[in-house]
């Protein structure tokens, strides 16, 4: 388990991203304040979702995807209530959203719009103490699901329950937004949308075999691709997804919604997880989860010039006009116009974090990076971790097979 000091570490790193300009590119667009953000809209997979009185035990905040569970109503959504314990999460205790809005950080029952405690229950051992170096908190509405995928497009839904992410953009802006833009101000720049999603597509992309060609190999069931080919096969489908990441959801959620503030957050070492780091062939390799973030980068970069055209930082494009999407035939837009639509986006290496932590992680405190506890998820162990043959769970990088 990734103790919950380090996933602060995380959000303080993204929190200090964020609020340094110095760190974003010379445009004067590109940048938004953490110090003006107010309410963080969250759309992923198991590390983002939070456990809501209206959702899905152990899979979400709000709803599912069965018939009937998808769509709610204004006091559906108002009513729900952020469950804030170790079975909370996928990380045992708070997650990285919950940090680094300050929402749900201690054990409890909250409201997402004031993040506040509305009932309290006793400590837990494991939940980190009080106090957020009195940061304040943000509203926190958290449409991550469990299990996610980006689309069934791409890739099958893990349980018929599962909402995938293009589907909860969707239900956000069908449900959510209506019932909840009134709190937002009009140019929408108090409001950070946050997205970190791949885990599971990375995982379940798989390679053709030799059932699966025309052509097969000598070893069945062995990928019938070399190693440059397999990778250019990925590269196709991660920026396939990447590239419906920014259409279907960014692209709506700016159009229709009026957001401009955009979060990303790259892949974990993958290829470290306890199945992973001693295999002979872990899945995905180092190579994938690079192969995935530059996909992510290169994506989330192009979206960021068709909206505001190219930038005084960005040498390589010869000039704004010829290079910039925008289909209308009148001239670019001027600063005014710019300052008022234009995106701020930010791309969060946790890869480079984690894989910091994980040459090094004595220094972070943690024993062990190649197993988990097995017993991890009973709360149990955390009082007790010597009965069940563990370590203290802080003393895990992962918690589980894929989790920190
Ligand atoms: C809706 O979700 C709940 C659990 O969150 C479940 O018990 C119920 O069966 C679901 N509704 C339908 C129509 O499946
Ligand atoms: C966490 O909250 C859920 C929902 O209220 C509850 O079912 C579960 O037992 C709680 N887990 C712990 C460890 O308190
Ligand atoms: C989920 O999103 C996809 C892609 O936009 C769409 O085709 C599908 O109908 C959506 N499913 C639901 C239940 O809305
Ligand atoms: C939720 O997860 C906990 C373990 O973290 C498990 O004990 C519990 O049975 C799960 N609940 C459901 C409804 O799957
Ligand atoms: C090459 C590469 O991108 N590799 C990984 C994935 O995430 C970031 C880039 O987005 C890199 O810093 C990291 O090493």
């Amino acid at each position: 388990m990734l103790s919950s000091k380090y996933l602060l570490v995380l959000v303080v790193q993204v929190s200090c991203a964020i609020a340094a300009p110095a760190q974003l590119p010379p445009d004067g667009t590109s940048r938004f304040s953490w110090d003006e953000i107010e309410h963080v809209i969250a759309f992923g997979d198991s590390y983002t979702y939070i456990q809501g009185t209206a959702g899905r035990q152990n899979y979400s905040f709000i709803g599912d995807y069965l018939p009937g569970n998808f769509t709610f109503n204004p006091e559906k959504l108002l009513n729900d209530k952020i469950v804030a314990n170790y079975s909370g999460t996928s990380a045992g205790g708070p997650n990285w959203i919950e940090f680094l809005t300050n929402g749900g950080v201690e054990p409890g029952t909250y409201t997402p719009s004031s993040c506040r405690a509305s009932t309290s229950t006793s400590r837990i051992p494991g939940h980190r103490s009080s106090n957020q170096n009195g940061r304040q908190p943000r509203e926190l509405w958290d449409f991550a699901f469990a299990g996610a995928n980006y689309a069934e497009e791409f890739l099958p839904l893990h349980h018929d329950y599962t909402v995938p992410m293009v589907n909860q953009t969707r239900q956000y802006l069908s449900y959510a937004h209506p019932v909840l833009s009134p709190r937002f101000r009009k140019d929408k720049k108090d409001v950070l949308v946050a997205v970190w999603i791949g885990i599971n597509d990375i995982n379940d992309i798989k390679l053709p075999t030799a059932d699966t060609t025309p052509t097969p190999t000598a070893a069945a069931g062995s990928t019938t691709l070399s190693r440059g080919g397999d990778l250019a096969y990925l590269a196709e489908k991660y920026d396939a997804i990447n590239a419906a990441l920014f259409e279907q959801s960014i692209t709506p959620l700016y159009k229709e919604a009026g957001f401009t503030n955009f979060l990303f957050i790259n892949l974990p070492p993958y290829d470290r997880t306890p199945g992973n780091v001693l295999a002979l062939n872990p899945y995905p390799s180092k190579a994938m989860v690079d192969l995935w973030n530059r996909s992510l980068e290169k994506h989330m970069t192009a979206f960021q010039q068709r909206i505001n055209g190219p930038q005084h930082g960005d040498t390589n494009i010869p000039s704004r006009s010829s290079s910039s999407s925008s289909s209308s035939s009148s001239p670019p837009p001027g600063p005014a116009t710019r300052s008022r639509r234009a995106v701020s986006t930010l791309l969060y290496d946790a890869n480079t974090l984690l894989n910091a932590i994980l040459d090094n992680p004595l220094k972070h405190g943690f024993w062990n990076t190649l197993t988990t506890c097995p017993d991890a998820k009973n709360p149990e162990v955390v009082a007790h971790p010597w009965k069940f043959g563990c370590l203290p769970v802080e003393r895990y990088f992962w918690f589980d097979a894929g989790h920190m």
